[in-house]
This record gives C-alpha cells, structure tokens and sequence, in this order.
C-alpha cells in the first residue's frame, strides 16, 4: 500500500560510513548498493537524520582477534578516520540532524537513540513515523528501530534500503522477524510517494 510522506516522518540513514561499505574494516556485503535508493529517499523528507558510529580509539567492542560477534568486532569507525566518514556517494550534506553513537571507550551502544538527544529532537519537530534504511541489519539498524518504537515513534523499516552483515546464517531475517514482532512496520522504496 502506498505511503504518503509528510512533515511529520523523519528518514534515519543508519551507518552508511567506509568501515561498513565493502573494503571496509567491518564491512556489509552490498552496503553501498544501497546509496543512489538512499539517495533519492532523501529528497522526499523534510527531516533526514543520519548517524554515525564514533568510537575512540580504546573502545570496548575492538578486539585484536576479533570473533565478528557482539563485544569482539574489528577497530572500526575510529573518530576522525576515513573509515569513520560516511561514503562519498551519499547526500550526507542534505543531514538535518547528525547523530554520534557509542563515543565512550568502556560502553557499547548500537542505537542512534541510545545516550543521545535524538527522540527528544525528534519530538520537538513533531515526528511522529521514522523510516530506517542503512546497515546493519542486526544490529544498529535494528536496535535503532527498536528504540524508536520505545520512544513512541511509529517505526517502518524500508527493505529494499537496508542491508546486514550475515554473519551467522538467516541472521537478517532474524532482525527483520525480531523488529516485526515489535511492532515495526516492513516498507520498500516503491511504496513511498
Ligand atoms: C555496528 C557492529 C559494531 C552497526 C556498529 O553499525 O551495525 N555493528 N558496531
Ligand atoms: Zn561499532
């Protein structure tokens, strides 16, 4: 069915930075196939929030051998590295609202809701639906839906506009069945006019 967007809906472009594109230091297969859908999504809404990992240096979740799971991931998105930055191709220039996640050493944090200042940002211009598209899936795409919903947000996950990092098998239609089961509404690109 199509969804007609309005004032009151905010898009969130989720970690679309180097360390998460192919070649990156965490990469998602595919991340950066998703820029130009991003890209046009953009254009359609009033309120366009992207986030960011930023770590220092130290972090918690940086291990030397890295398990590629929760707690054990390689160094990534170092403030102030490229890696950190977000791809070139992205309209990031177009963000109302820049928001940096998980910046002290000794806490991990995968929402852009979590130790921010975003749902009250959010709720001052009114927002009441929030669109999610960027990476990664299972994890900060996901708890980033997830909080939205805490926070009262009406939630939509664009589909076609996300991409995971598939560590373990089906491990994305397991976030998209967990975000669903929530409460979060599932979308694609080509229903919102
Ligand atoms: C993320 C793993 C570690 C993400 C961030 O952006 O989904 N994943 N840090
Ligand atoms: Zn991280």
């Amino acid at each position: 069915m199509p969804l007609t967007i309005t004032p009151a809906d905010a898009l969130i472009v989720v970690d679309m930075q180097n360390d998460f594109m192919p070649g990156g230091a965490l990469a998602v297969s595919g991340g950066d196939e998703i820029i130009p859908l991003i890209n046009r999504l953009l254009a359609g809404f009033s309120t366009r929030v992207f986030t960011r990992d930023w770590h220092p240096a130290d972090h918690i979740s940086f291990a030397v051998s890295p398990a590629f799971k929760d707690g054990s991931w390689p160094a990534h998105c170092v403030q102030g590295t490229r890696g950190a930055e977000f791809h070139p191709d992205l309209e990031s220039s177009s963000a109302d609202k820049l928001v940096s996640k998980a910046e002290a050493p000794d806490k991990e944090a995968y929402s852009g809701f979590q130790d921010t200042d975003l749902a009250q940002w959010l709720k001052q211009r009114n927002i009441q639906r929030i669109f999610v598209t960027g990476v990664a899936m299972e994890y900060c795409v996901k708890a980033t839906a997830l909080d939205a919903l805490r926070s009262g947000f009406e939630v939509w996950l664009i589909q076609d506009a996300v991409r995971g990092v598939n560590i373990s098998p089906g491990s994305e239609e397991k976030a998209v069945q967990i975000m669903q089961a929530a409460g979060v509404n599932l979308t694609s690109s080509r229903e919102l006019v």
